[in-house]
């Protein structure tokens, strides 16, 4: 049986042979690869913006179109180590988090701009984090230039080469795998510059914006089968990695917990209005689906290089990455938004509302006759 000190020094143990890259100069002037710098009076150039990040299904205000040449993006997240309940039952769950959300924020530049990230790891968690973003070139995504202990902050900038969205995801050395499940994704969007197309060269504007993230969640369970709670995330670690290597999640949800999008926390929207949806994650594949609605532009890849597909009924979003979706909605009501493998919708959680207001089209769909006995 393995102890949670012991557990979790065993999986640095097998991180420092997993990792042996040699370790990176982050100071350009100490660089032992000779490799070129960053231009200073170029970026000194540049002008500076700050991000200001919301947590999800929203997503930072942000120009669709770029407004004149590159610019840094100033962004900063914090890392919050805590307790969430992640059903209608009341289980608990230790969440690590970026900026205290599952997913973390959603990070939105253009094409040819600079990110520059400070990740803070408060001296309350008790874990190491960095981050590796899919979208960045180099370092295991960044991740061996941001590992901060508790206490510590780094800071790290790339530039961002290629567009489209990319997951964004905590890679602690050995521990990968269970700070992902525990909560640590998200999304980073690279704009083009001119914004969406359709592929021949049209552009695709959106009304609103939203960002989902699927979680596949592994909480332990005592002799009686009840779901287990824990003090902290450290205390749940060498339970959960039991669960997790089965590879069979006690909950998959959106956005952290069952129904954090559904009822009073459904999605909105308005009949006319053209929809812009995001989906991310981590581990598990995943299959979004709009009951009623379709993907009329779908990047699954969710790399905007590449011309998007038409009139998807359902998406494919593999682990690992995260695909977008444009809809315009074309009746009112109540939609389910869902993982069309319906086991995780219906009964772990993976469903969503969107709230669309507007009135009904009865040329593109219309009752007939009401439910009634059967004519002879
Ligand atoms: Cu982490």
């Amino acid at each position: 049986m393995l102890t949670r000190r012991s557990a979790l020094f065993g999986a640095a143990a097998v991180a420092a042979v997993v990792s042996a890259a040699p370790a990176l100069a982050i100071d350009e002037s100490d660089d032992p690869t000779g490799g070129t710098v960053a231009d200073p009076g170029a970026l000194a150039k540049l002008p500076r913006v700050k991000a200001e990040l919301v947590p999800p299904p929203n997503v930072m205000t942000h120009d669709q179109i770029a407004k004149g040449g590159p610019v840094i993006v100033e962004f900063r997240m914090t890392v919050t180590e805590k307790q969430i309940v992640i059903d209608d039952e009341g289980t608990t769950f230790q969440a690590l988090t970026f900026d205290g959300s599952m997913p973390g924020p959603t990070l939105v530049v253009h094409e040819g701009d600079y990110v520059e990230l400070t990740l803070i790891n408060p001296d309350t968690n008790t874990l190491p984090h960095n981050i590796d973003f899919h979208g960045a070139t180099g370092a295991l995504g960044g991740s061996q230039l941001t590992l901060v202990n508790p206490g510590e902050q780094a800071s790290l900038r790339f530039k961002a080469t290629r567009s489209g969205v990319f997951l964004y995801h905590c890679a602690p050395p050995g521990m990968t795998a269970w700070h992902v499940t525990s909560g640590m994704s998200g999304t980073l969007m690279v704009l083009p510059r001119n914004g969406l197309t359709d592929g021949d060269g049209k552009s695709l504007s959106y009304d609103r914006i939203y960002t989902i993230g699927e979680f596949d969640l592994y909480v332990p369970r005592d002799d009686k089968g009840a779901y287990r709670a824990y003090e902290s995330a450290g205390d749940a670690f060498a339970d959960t990695l039991e669960v997790m290597k089965k590879l069979i999640p006690t909950h998959v949800v959106f956005n952290g917990k069952v129904g954090s999008l559904t009822g009073d926390n459904a999605m909105t929207a308005k009949v006319g209005e053209t929809v812009l949806f995001l989906h991310s994650s981590g581990i598990m594949d995943c299959r979004p689906h709009l009951i009623g609605g379709h993907g009329d532009w779908v990047w699954e890849h969710g790399k905007f290089a590449n011309p998007p597909q038409r009139n998807y009924e359902t998406w494919f979003i593999r682990g690992g990455s995260a695909g977008a979706m444009v809809y315009t909605f074309l009746q009112p009501g109540i939609y389910n938004y869902v993982d069309h493998n319906l086991i995780k919708a219906e009964l772990l959680g993976a469903a969503a509302h969107v709230s669309v207001e507007g009135q009904w089209n009865h040329d593109l769909m219309t009752q007939v006759s009401a439910p009634g006995p059967i004519k002879t």
